[in-house]
């Protein structure tokens, strides 16, 4: 049976073989569906577009998936990674923008996060890497949020004081990320084993200006004193000892010390980042973090700081602590 194809059919089908990408030739696809004469000559040619149409959506969401994946591919930068966690509404967006140059969409409503944010929080002179993500949530959340969770150094949850019940939203939040392998409690590791992952966390009980905020925050604390460490906050009326005080404990739980370098009768440059390193790491592991040669070459080093250290002459195995200036001799 002939197909008798209609001019526009036939119009629809070029703009179809001239397409330049899927998505062109998706559009093409279902105007000619639509245009195609409908009778028994054309049944095979309509099944074909169908198929067609069907692989090219398939195809399309594919590629859209990876990119959404993409999405956790964040470089490491500065000298920890902090990821900000919490349900919809609860600061995130705020908090960074308070404490770094960045720019994240802050709302009344939820899910106003939709991709993560990042921004660089200087503290003590190194600087953390926040990520600001989307919420979490009882629904679905995007794989990415998971694995940027898994790829922090660091957690800060933030709680909303101004929810109907704070304490079974951490309740419900820990769930969320024990359901992905992810644990906040210490003492929860021996319970469930090798592949969970814990990670170290600070939590935010946020908008403490709330009428009956510092109540509920009271609550709060008293209700997982011995499961969390807390801090009240209020976004609305931040202050800079929030940034100190946060910063520190990121430093302090994660173990980290700052040592500064100067070269050989020179003066320190108090512009100078200092290099972080962990706490047990000695001078050797300084000239590794500095250039593999300085390892090779080194021949002594002096340091100041405390106990009172001044211009001591040490080898690679001396203990450095947090503060010291040490000066390489290769
Ligand atoms: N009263 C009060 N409101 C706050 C405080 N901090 C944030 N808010 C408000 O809470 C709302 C949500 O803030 P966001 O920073 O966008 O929250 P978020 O956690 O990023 O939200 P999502 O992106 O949806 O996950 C905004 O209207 C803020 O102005 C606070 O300390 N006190
Ligand atoms: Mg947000």
């Amino acid at each position: 049976m002939p197909a008798n194809l209609t001019p526009q059919y036939l119009r629809a089908e070029e703009k179809y073989k001239k397409a330049r990408d899927d998505a062109e030739k998706l559009e093409a696809l279902k105007e000619m569906l639509a245009l195609i004469p409908k009778h028994k000559g054309t049944e095979k040619l309509q099944a074909d577009i169908k198929r067609k149409i069907a692989n090219l959506r398939e195809s399309l969401k594919s590629k859209k998936n990876i990119k959404r994946s993409d999405l956790s591919r964040i470089p490491k930068e500065g000298a920890a990674r902090i990821s900000l966690v919490g349900f919809p509404n609860s600061g995130k967006s705020s908090f960074l923008n308070l404490v770094t140059k960045a720019k994240s969409k802050v709302a009344p409503f939820p899910f106003s996060t939709r991709v993560p944010e990042v921004g660089m929080m200087n503290w003590g002179g190194i600087q953390f890497q926040i990520i600001d993500l989307p919420p979490l949530s009882t629904e679905y959340v995007e794989p990415f949020v998971f694995n940027l969770i898994r790829s922090s150094d660091f957690l800060l949850i933030f709680v909303d004081l101004s929810t109907l019940a704070p304490m079974e939203d951490i309740e419900v939040l820990c769930d969320i990320l024990k359901d992905k392998k992810i644990l906040l409690k210490k003492e929860d590791v021996q319970e469930f084993g090798d592949n969970f992952l814990y990670i170290k966390s600070l939590f935010l009980l946020n908008k403490v200006d709330i009428e009956e905020g510092e109540e509920s925050a009271e609550v709060v604390e008293e209700f997982f004193r011995e499961s969390f460490e807390f801090y009240r906050i209020s976004l609305h009326e931040f202050k800079i000892d929030y940034k100190e005080f946060i910063g520190k404990r990121i430093f302090e739980s994660l173990d980290l010390i700052r040592v500064f370098t100067k070269e050989p009768g020179r003066k320190l440059v108090e512009s100078d980042p200092p290099f972080v390193l962990k706490r047990g790491d000695n001078v050797g592991d300084l000239c590794l973090k500095i250039h593999k040669e300085i390892f090779e070459k080194f021949k002594f080093a002096r340091v100041w700081g405390n106990p009172p250290y001044d211009g001591i002459k040490v080898t690679k195995d001396f203990l450095l602590e947090d503060g010291m200036i040490v000066e390489i001799h290769i």
